[in-house]
């Protein structure tokens, strides 16, 4: 791997600062095995320093914030006394479990943003990035603001963002606080992203990070490879990886980020406790942050480039379903018959999973942002009916949606983990629940806006 040095500058004869020699390890780096540059370099045309990017005040690709907040769970059976939370709020009605969170603030007013304290969402915007191209050197940038935790002002704790299994070259950006920085309460910070390797990622604060990431502040990104726009290879051209030969091309995409929910521990932060953690148990398996049957619910404001919120900036619960205002990603899979559909897994619960969906075989194209190619470039691809996926893991799988059988306007194919207690609901009233439903319609079902998108 690179490290920082890499990316020094050494000042040219001319004085002005340039790119320094070519070393070997220099040359890897920009062979692509690097991310994320930045030093103080202005290789890609563009001189940034950590400070320079500290100090930026240009508007932000994203602008999230950290804090507190309230999602639903199934209430019964209940798990007296942490579940349900009798501290929970009772509007909108439904809430359960105390989290933390983030949400996305981009583009708000301050007062907005600021009345976003006590707003957090699970799981986290879900968002994506263009890999970085050389020719067209564009940085991303992420704004974070820590607006605190308003039902435990005692706890000071800082939020970061970590891209779990980005390859970093420095720390700076990383979000890992004892060897970066993170983001006290009422402070901001930008982070800067080159981001070099196409893949799906995970991001999560990285502070007490069993706590904060079991509390919610979890999320799925993913890159997008520079060789999207090209329909030679495939119609859509739109691909999970540059494979060159269109073997990643998709119609459809959607994510599938599994979290878990351990009401005990959520309630003792609620009620200024500590939890345990060498009893960890999860009570809830959540698939984009809900339980079955509520996955297959319709989204909230999703496209993280496109929100829209209530005139406070809150966000606008699915039609229907008031309790799930801070759970806007739905799980459902929609597509028609013949499409190719994208399916992004990460897990950033405790516990491995076992993901299946019947009747329709998946291709796995992709593990831990690397396409699955051999030394030789060859295709190590390979069909499945079942992802088992350890915590930290992330998966791209594709399938070919089925002919259309009918006679209804959709046929209904299972996508479920096969340890029952975390897929279905068993328990009276639905307890586990990483389950959704693939939906494959004859026609009609409209090209996507955003991943996720029901498209009808
Ligand atoms: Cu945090």
């Amino acid at each position: 791997m690179t490290s920082a040095e890499d990316n020094t500058t050494v000042p040219a004869a001319t004085g002005r600062s340039g790119p320094g020699p070519m070393s070997r390890r220099r040359f890897l780096s920009l062979a692509g095995a690097a991310v994320a540059v930045v030093g103080t370099t202005n290789w890609g045309g563009r001189v940034l320093t950590p400070e320079a990017a500290y100090g930026a005040d240009g508007t932000p690709d994203l602008y999230l914030a950290g804090t507190d907040g309230w999602i639903h769970l199934p209430a019964t059976p209940a798990i007296a006394p942490y579940h349900p939370d009798v501290l929970a709020p009772s509007d909108p009605p439904g809430l359960t479990t105390y989290i933390f969170g983030f949400r996305n603030v981009t583009g708000m007013t301050a007062s907005q943003r600021l009345a976003q304290k006590n707003r957090a969402q699970h799981s986290a915007p879900l968002f994506w990035v263009k890999q970085f191209d050389p020719a067209h050197p564009v940085d991303f940038t992420v704004q974070l603001t820590n607006l605190g935790l308003a039902l435990r002002p005692d706890l000071f704790d800082a939020h970061s963002l970590h891209w779990h299994g980005f390859r970093n070259v420095i720390p700076f950006f990383d979000g890992e606080p004892s060897g970066s920085v993170s983001v006290p309460a009422g402070r901001e910070f930008t982070y800067v992203y080159r981001p070099r390797d196409p893949g799906t990622y995970m991001y999560h604060c990285h502070v007490e990070d069993v706590e904060h990431v079991h509390m919610g502040m979890t999320g799925l990104v993913f890159v997008r490879p520079l060789q999207d726009g090209n329909t030679a290879l495939y119609r859509s051209g739109r691909y999970l990886y540059n494979d060159g030969d269109g073997s990643t091309g998709l119609d459809r995409e959607f994510a599938m980020f599994l979290s878990e929910v351990w009401a005990e521990a959520h309630w003792a932060d609620a009620h200024i406790q500590l939890p345990e953690w060498s009893d960890y148990r999860a009570d809830f398996s959540l698939l984009n942050g809900r339980v079955y049957p509520e996955t297959i619910l319709p989204n909230g404001s999703i496209d993280p480039f496109h929100p829209v919120h209530a005139a406070d900036g809150d966000l606008i619960a699915p039609a229907g379903h008031p309790e799930l205002r801070y759970q806007p990603h739905s799980s459902l899979v929609t597509c028609n018959a013949g499409e190719r559909v994208a399916l992004r897994f990460a897990n950033l619960g405790f516990r491995e999973q076992a993901m299946t969906l019947t009747g329709i075989r998946m291709r796995v194209v992709g593990r831990d942002a690397t396409p699955m190619r051999g030394r030789n470039g060859g295709d190590t691809s390979y069909e499945t009916e079942t992802l088992n996926i350890g915590p930290g893991e992330s998966y791209d799988v594709l399938f070919t949606a089925p002919p259309h059988q009918g006679p209804g306007a959709f046929d209904t194919y299972y996508l479920y983990n096969r340890n029952y207690t975390r897929s279905d609901n068993l328990a009276p009233g639905g307890f586990g629940g990483q389950a959704t439903q693939v939906r494959v319609y004859a026609s009609g079902v409209a090209p996507q806006a955003y991943p996720n998108d029901w498209g009808i």
